[in-house]
């Protein structure tokens, strides 16, 4: 009785132990600093951002095929040594930050996130680790990376990198995962000497180019199923970010719940809690979170896919992602010269035409009171709340917002909307909608 007593008592003992200790892995390990926190602040305020992605596979162009531009090397299944040849004559002349940032500023983008490397794993800016990178594998031989660093510094957009810790080139990165087989690397390499260089190429990035607003990885997926799953070094390598500065926002493209470390999370070609493409099935955390987009069908430059979506309907996926209180990333692939293609650029002209009328709506807000309708979509910053109706064709819309409303106005003109309360919330008799008007707002003043 006593043995087994003493037996019980250290179970107990133990349990507790084994719940504290995985306690501590998955919740407790990671404390975002007081610099981390009020960036992740700042960047839900931010809500815009201009996604790049430009690289050697800019050069091919999909090679004829729509939906494909940065993953031709994977899937025209080119061995390494002969898509290294891209580099020899890979030299955008045209390439002009200075004039990228002031597009993106005009689009009305408060950031810029640029591919640093995908996943064809040749470095868009001047590293020590490697070669093969812009600097001293090409003609061109700058550091576009540096130059956009400092274009955004002078107009004031914060810029983030986007790593591939998938990577088709390098010997190292073995045993594969589940992509890259036709790349005809030799069977060997080491895993763990991997890490270290995608560990040495992000402390470049964090140390040479000022003040990193994040870094947004891709590519863990790859090892997902395999051999290698779990064997990634997350909380080291997220430590040595936060470490090396701390207001630097980690994000990982990997479509599960957030890894301790993390600072947002991010939904490719989806609205936060929409699985449209397959893969978004992880939960909606508690972190500020952001949807990326494309213009066409394809993140890298695609020669031949003109399916360009609407300035309207990604003004209107914008202000449903805000009303999901999450950030809008939207892409362009700038061309192998160096130039931002023109019908991309004329595209966010019209963004930034639209943001500079209805800005108010957007930044700084978070989601709404009234969570998304099959209508549109609320959202707030402090006594206001802005109504989008996307889809109504009636003159009046009931709002499920149980709240004293002092007063409500069209946001187009400031004409003042006619309100009823309601003991379920408010009823309110909308502006007839103008041609080509995207998006009716209606901004409300709380009483309280
Ligand atoms: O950089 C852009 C794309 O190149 C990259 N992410 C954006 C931002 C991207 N890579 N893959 N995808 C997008 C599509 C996802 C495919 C996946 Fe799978 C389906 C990942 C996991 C399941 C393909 C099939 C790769 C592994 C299995």
């Amino acid at each position: 009785m006593r043995l087994c007593r003493h037996v019980w008592v250290m179970a107990v003992v133990l349990a507790a132990a084994a719940v504290s200790a995985s306690a501590a892995d998955e919740r407790g390990a990671y404390t975002p600093s007081p610099e981390n926190l009020a960036a992740r602040e700042w960047f839900q305020d931010a809500k815009f951002g201009i996604f790049l992605h430009w690289g050697l596979y800019s050069q091919l162009g999909g090679a004829g095929n729509p939906g494909i531009a940065e993953w031709i090397m994977n899937d025209a299944n080119i061995p390494a040594k002969h898509y290294e040849r891209l580099a020899r004559f890979f030299n955008p002349t045209a390439f002009d930050a200075d004039a990228w940032v002031r597009t993106f500023k005009a689009a009305g983008a408060r950031y810029v996130t640029i591919t640093a490397k995908h996943h064809e794993g040749f470095a868009m800016f001047a590293t020590r680790t490697t070669n093969y990178n812009i600097a001293d594998a090409t003609p061109f031989k700058r550091d576009p990376l540096a130059e956009l660093a400092e274009a955004c510094r002078k107009h004031g957009l914060k810029l983030f990198f986007y790593y591939s810790q998938l990577d088709w080139h390098h010997t190292d990165y073995f045993p594969l995962g589940e992509t890259g087989h036709g790349a005809e690397r030799p069977f060997a390499g080491e895993w763990d000497r991997y890490i270290d260089y995608q560990d040495a190429q992000l402390k470049e990035l964090l140390t040479r180019y000022g003040p990193v607003a994040g870094i947004w990885f891709d590519g863990w997926w790859d090892q997902k199923d395999t051999v290698m799953r779990g064997s990634w070094r997350l909380a080291q390598t997220y430590q040595l970010i936060h470490s090396l500065q701390p207001a630097a926002l980690v994000g990982n493209n990997h479509h599960v719940t957030p890894f301790p470390g993390e600072d947002f999370q991010m939904f490719e070609r989806d609205l936060p809690g929409e699985n449209t493409m397959g893969f978004n099935t992880g939960a909606v955390s508690n972190l500020p979170l952001e949807m990326a987009e494309t213009m066409n069908g394809s993140w890298g430059f695609n020669l031949i896919d003109d399916q360009f979506k609407s300035t309207r309907t990604l003004i209107r996926s914008l202000v449903a992602a805000a009303g999901r209180n999450s950030n809008f990333l939207l892409n362009t692939g700038p061309l192998p010269n160096g130039e931002l293609q023109a019908e991309n650029v004329a595209t966010l002209r019209e963004v930034g035409e639209w943001l500079t009328r209805n800005g108010e709506s957007v930044y700084g807000t978070r989601g709404g009171p009234v969570s998304p309708r099959p209508w549109g979509v609320t959202t707030q910053a402090g006594k206001r709340v802005y109504v989008h109706v996307f889809d109504w064709s009636d003159s009046q819309l009931f709002v499920p917002l149980r709240a004293k409303v002092a007063g409500a106005r069209s946001l187009r003109n400031s004409s003042p909307v006619a309100i009823r309360h309601r003991s379920d919330g408010i009823e309110l008799t909308l502006p007839e909608p103008l041609p080509n008007e995207w998006v009716r707002i209606v901004r409300l003043d709380l009483a309280e």
